[in-house]
């Protein structure tokens, strides 16, 4: 951490709302509890939020579906609650330096990326509030004197649980196309980053939406999320968050009602480097692909794997990126990484770290923590990574690079798919050959061909294999957040 820089320190919000809001109204939770939120930076608690459980989620729920069977919602039409998500839209752009500010106490991201973020959130509701007069069925050609057409119908009442490496964002993921579809929601932010998403709720209050169409209850997975995930009356759950807790998700919801479920979980991405790229270029690519967000993406490039003739000058390249990284306070502007989100999430990453020492991993640069204070850890890069090490194989989800040798296409794919996940994956090359073999070849969600993390809310996200179920974004989207109606009409 630096002190001697030109940098300035942008002042940290206030924080506003910290309460559950439920049917129009912020309220306390039902038990009376409370639990801290901490300030990742510095490990100190930031303040108190109210406590969901199962009696607040009982409560939600039915304000949920009360608005969804009556009132002004359901007589709405589509292009206003476009307007209304416009509207939203509007507010949020308004609010931005508070809401990123936000998410940077909460979550340690730099304040320049939170701004990053809320921009993304800021085009993907207006994104989904373009669609919301635009979702419509067909009419089909059946054989018989019948005219015969299908209607896409909101679901109904929506349960949505959020993880804390973007929580603005993936609210606005879940949020856009629930809402412009017609449904109601519930939503149970991440314990560790409650704050983004209750002043966002506040701003879906100032634009007009009307009660119980949105609800949110802090709280625990255990008690709160699965509260919503077994709930008889919820129609659909969609999740982001670690693979194990996908598949809990997923049976309450096969067990209790048969709930739609969508789910957004965990990866291990091959990033391909091949010996013909520019490699500045892919140097700056394959560290962004992995450090960015302190290593805290699902899609993170956390297999980097680099064609064997440019192996050792690359990884001299990358170490001398990382020694060169700023971490520490999110509010200073020249920041390039801030801490891990919380103790159990550093802890985590550092008893990766020994594994990659213990499994024989060559430690090239960082390893260790950075400081005493918040939750900071050195950029990690690792060489001499096999594919059946822990660290090749398990999502650190931190700032812990592993880097794997290879030799041609053929292998590189077959190592690339050897996995349980599918989220993302990515190929550098001048070569238009072996970019089409890698992107019709590696089974991941998204293929980046000469980037990474390219995202805009018109194209499709989502895993193959163990990372999840569904795709988020993008017109596929809306298939998460409505059912198809046949009607047939005798003529
Ligand atoms: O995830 P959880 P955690 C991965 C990443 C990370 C690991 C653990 O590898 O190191 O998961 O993080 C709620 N029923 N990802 O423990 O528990 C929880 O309250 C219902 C990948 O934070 O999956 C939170 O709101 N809900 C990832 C959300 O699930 C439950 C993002 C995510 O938390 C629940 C985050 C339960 N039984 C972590 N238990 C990604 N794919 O982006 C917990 N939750």
């Amino acid at each position: 951490m630096t002190t001697m820089s030109s940098a300035k320190r942008i002042q940290p919000p206030q924080i506003t709302n910290k309460q559950l809001f439920i049917d129009g109204m912020w309220v306390n939770s039902v038990s009376g509890k409370t639990f801290p939120t901490v300030n990742p930076s510095t490990g100190e608690v930031l303040c108190q939020v109210s406590e969901g459980d199962k009696a607040d989620i009982e409560m939600a729920v039915k304000a949920a579906r009360r608005a969804f069977e009556g009132g002004p919602w359901p007589r709405m039409s589509s292009a206003e609650r476009g307007r209304l998500i416009y509207k939203l839209a509007g507010a949020i752009e308004k609010h931005a330096e508070e809401l990123a500010g936000l998410e940077s106490l909460d979550n340690g991201k730099p304040f320049k990326d939170a701004l990053g973020d809320v921009g993304l959130v800021i085009k993907c509701y207006r994104y989904y509030a373009g669609w919301a007069d635009k979702i419509h069925g067909k009419t089909i050609p059946i054989e018989g004197p019948f005219s015969c057409f299908t209607r896409r119908e909101a679901i109904g009442v929506v349960g949505q649980i959020i993880p804390w490496n973007f929580p603005l964002l993936m609210q606005a993921w879940k949020w856009g196309p629930a809402l412009a579809c017609g449904n109601t929601l519930v939503l149970k932010p991440a314990e560790q980053t409650p704050l983004s998403a209750l002043r966002v709720t506040q701003l879906c209050a100032d634009v007009g939406f009307p009660p119980g169409v949105i609800n949110v209850v802090p709280g625990y997975g255990p008690t709160a999320g699965a509260a919503l995930s077994e709930h008889m009356d919820v129609d659909k759950i969609a999740f982001t968050g670690e693979t194990r807790t996908g598949q809990i998700v997923l049976t309450a919801a096969a067990n209790s009602n048969l709930k739609r479920c969508s789910l957004e979980l965990g990866g291990k991405s091959p990033n391909v480097i091949f010996a013909d790229a520019d490699l500045d270029a892919a140097v700056d690519g394959a560290y962004f692909a992995l450090f960015f967000n302190q290593g805290q993406c699902c899609c993170a490039g956390s297999r980097l794997f680099v064609e064997e003739k440019i192996h050792d000058e690359f990884v001299e390249k990358l170490v001398a990126k990382a020694r060169k990284q700023k971490v520490g306070d999110p509010f200073e502007t020249d920041t390039t990484q801030g801490p891990q989100v919380s103790e159990e999430q550093m802890n985590r990453i550092l008893g990766y770290v020994e594994a990659g020492k213990q499994g024989g991993a060559k430690l090239q640069v960082g390893g260790g923590r950075q400081g005493d204070k918040g939750y900071f850890v050195e950029p990690t890069v690792f060489s001499g990574v096999h594919d059946e090490m822990k660290i090749a194989k398990e999502e650190i989800f931190g700032p812990v690079m592993s880097v794997l040798k290879f030799k041609d296409v053929d292998e590189v794919i077959k190592r690339g798919n050897r996995t349980i996940y599918g989220l993302a994956a990515a190929v550098w090359t001048k070569d238009i050959q072996k970019a089409f073999a890698l992107a019709n070849g590696l089974r991941a969600g998204t293929v980046w061909v000469n980037c990474y993390d390219v995202f805009d809310a018109a194209a499709p996200f989502g895993g193959y294999k163990m990372s999840g179920l569904g795709r988020e974004l993008g017109e596929y989207a809306l298939d998460l957040y409505t059912e198809v109606k046949t009607v047939t009409i005798a003529i």
